[in-house]
């Protein structure tokens, strides 16, 4: 029989805390800002908190370039305002898990900085470098970002590795003395009573033997390299031996370019996380070989295709079930539809909270948020989108932000990270001050403040949703068979426990449709739906209607 935990029924809570809510008006989200937020996230009825990185860090990559692993960021307070934050949240039955970054570190790292310094120093090895004349580095891996993974260092004439920004160094996992002093960090925090990790790209720490060249067809080359490295299995069971293993808490792993069978290996009762985010579903809409630079159209069957195969496919494994994230674009605007905009956000919702798998909630997707319309490059901060702007420009490809206007509006991490909409006051509640990045203008009309008040909002909808998956073991632990594979608009799903089968209906589109069967069958009852009145016809679904049924 299945192994039933409590981080398998949990539902997660993204929270970025840099656009969360601002308590000191200096325009960037802090620690106290959630901590007094606590109650509105109870009330959605979330089980566990992650943060994105709050520790101390220059910012190129909004905190994935850590200076100080036990220091908070400056603007966002310091550890007692985090140990307050943690025991506010352990107060209200809730859990907290800690965003973990050690592929690599900010380049401002006492370890880099000495490295770089001191070439004979023992730092030097806790990094990546090779020989290489300026200008021709040392194999063809580019950075996530854009351009190439190596950055030349004029001091000692080598260069090194970073599979992201340049200040963003990756280390050397080869070298013991490097995970020592991780397994020791990750120790420190788990001490501090924290409830896990999620472990960021914690699949590319492994590099391959005399670092080959990627195949140069696909965008982010290099990737292939090291996303399976031979050490990888390794590592993360030592880790785990290490560190977390001797305590209650929960691993996702973050996983680009993670196949099913790596995922069945990594998660599972005997291997060494609980579950990992895979890119399959949430790369859809991009090209391999253009990846940013190209919005591909995608289709429901792809869509379909891809999710049965993690959601049947994983074995004693776990899966974390996502739609977007700090990376990604607004889903209602991807996958969804924002002249529809309150039927697909709770869509997606049903969608997200009915698979099996941990689902983990995005900041702000409980109220339907959107893509912002950038209008210049001032509107900008993210690391990525800068970095491909800058590597089209240098190529030749394009003259700079106009012809990627479009592009931007789509793809740019930066709509996920726009400030959370609280009110209708200025810069939505968010901040007294200038907020770091624009509040995007629909505030007024889309804000917390507003659904929490009115029956049938996004946020209400979610809070009931999450209310049907904590009374349901069948939507946790149930098994998952695809219905209608075929139909061209039309995800339906049944979730099997023992006796009990659950049917979810969605109409991915904003033209109704009409069914042959009617798949729940005559006896079932409705358990949440995202239009107020009934169906004149249960085979009929209305644009982006989402029904659950029990049988
Ligand atoms: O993301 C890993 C990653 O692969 C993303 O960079 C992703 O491919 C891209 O952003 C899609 O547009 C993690 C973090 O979630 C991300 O915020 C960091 O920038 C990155 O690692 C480096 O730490």
């Amino acid at each position: 029989t299945e192994q039933r935990t409590w981080w398998k029924e949990a539902v997660v809570y993204q929270i970025y805390p840099q656009s969360f809510d601002d308590s000191d008006g200096d325009g960037i989200g802090d620690l106290r800002g959630i901590t007094e937020r606590l109650d509105y996230l109870e009330e959605l009825g979330v089980d566990v908190l992650w943060l994105n990185p709050v520790y101390d860090s220059p910012h190129h990559d909004d905190g994935y370039d850590v200076r100080d692993y036990r220091a908070i960021r400056e603007a966002y307070g310091d550890l007692d305002d985090w140990r307050r934050l943690l025991d506010a949240t352990h107060d209200r039955g809730m859990k907290l898990i800690m965003d973990l970054v050690v592929n690599h570190t900010s380049d401002e790292h006492e370890w880099f900085r000495r490295a770089r310094e001191d070439p004979d120093s023992e730092y030097r090895d806790y990094y990546v470098w090779r020989e290489g004349d300026p200008g021709d580095p040392p194999n063809n891996w580019e950075s996530c970002f854009g351009g190439p993974a190596w950055t030349y260092d004029e001091a000692s004439g080598e260069y090194y590795l970073h599979l992201f920004d340049e200040h963003q160094p990756d280390l050397n996992w080869e070298n013991p003395a490097v995970r020592e002093e991780i397994y020791e960090m990750m120790r420190w925090w788990l001490d501090q009573g924290i409830d896990g990790f999620r472990m960021d790209v914690v699949n590319v720490i492994s590099k391959p033997d005399g670092l080959p060249d990627g195949d140069p067809t696909i965008d982010w080359t290099g990737i292939d390299q090291v996303s399976d490295g031979p050490r990888l299995d390794e590592f993360l069971a030592e880790m785990a031996a290490e560190t977390f293993d001797r305590y209650d808490v929960m691993t996702v792993g973050e996983m680009p370019n993670a196949t099913l069978e790596q995922v069945r290996r990594v998660t599972g009762p005997d291997a060494p996380l609980d579950m990992v985010f895979h890119f399959e579903h949430i790369t859809l809409d991009m090209h391999e070989e253009e990846g940013w630079w190209q919005v591909r159209e995608w289709n429901l069957r792809e869509l379909k295709e891809i999710l049965t195969r993690w959601q049947t496919g994983l074995g004693d494994g776990w899966d974390a079930v996502y739609l977007g994230n700090h990376d990604w674009p607004r889903v209602v605007s991807r996958f969804g539809d924002d002249a529809h905009r309150y039927e697909s956000a709770t869509l997606f919702a049903t969608l997200l909270l009915t698979l099996r798998g941990t689902p983990y909630l995005y900041q702000g997707d409980e109220l339907g948020l959107t893509n912002y319309p950038f209008e210049s490059l001032d509107e900008i901060r993210d690391a990525e989108t800068l970095g491909h702007i800058e590597a089209g420009v240098a190529s030749g490809r394009i003259d700079g932000f106009e012809d990627v206007k479009g592009l931007v509006r789509e793809r740019s991490r930066d709509n996920a990270r726009t400030p959370m909409q609280w009110d209708d006051s200025e810069h939505a509640g968010f901040t007294t001050g200038d907020p770091w990045l624009p509040v995007n203008p629909n505030y007024a009309e889309v804000n917390a403040a507003r659904q929490r008040a009115e029956e049938g909002s996004v946020l209400d909808y979610y809070r009931r949703l999450v209310d049907l998956r904590h009374d349901s073991e069948t939507l946790v632990y149930g098994d998952y068979e695809l219905r209608l594979a075929d139909h061209e608009q039309v995800f339906a799903y049944t979730r099997t426990l023992d006796d009990e089968t659950l049917v979810v209906v969605l109409d991915v589109g904003s033209e109704p449709v009409a069914l042959d069967d009617d798949l729940a069958g005559p006896d079932a009852d409705l358990l949440i739906g995202n239009y107020d009145t009934p169906a004149d016809d249960e085979r009929r679904l209305r644009p982006y209607e989402a029904r659950v049924y029990r049988r």
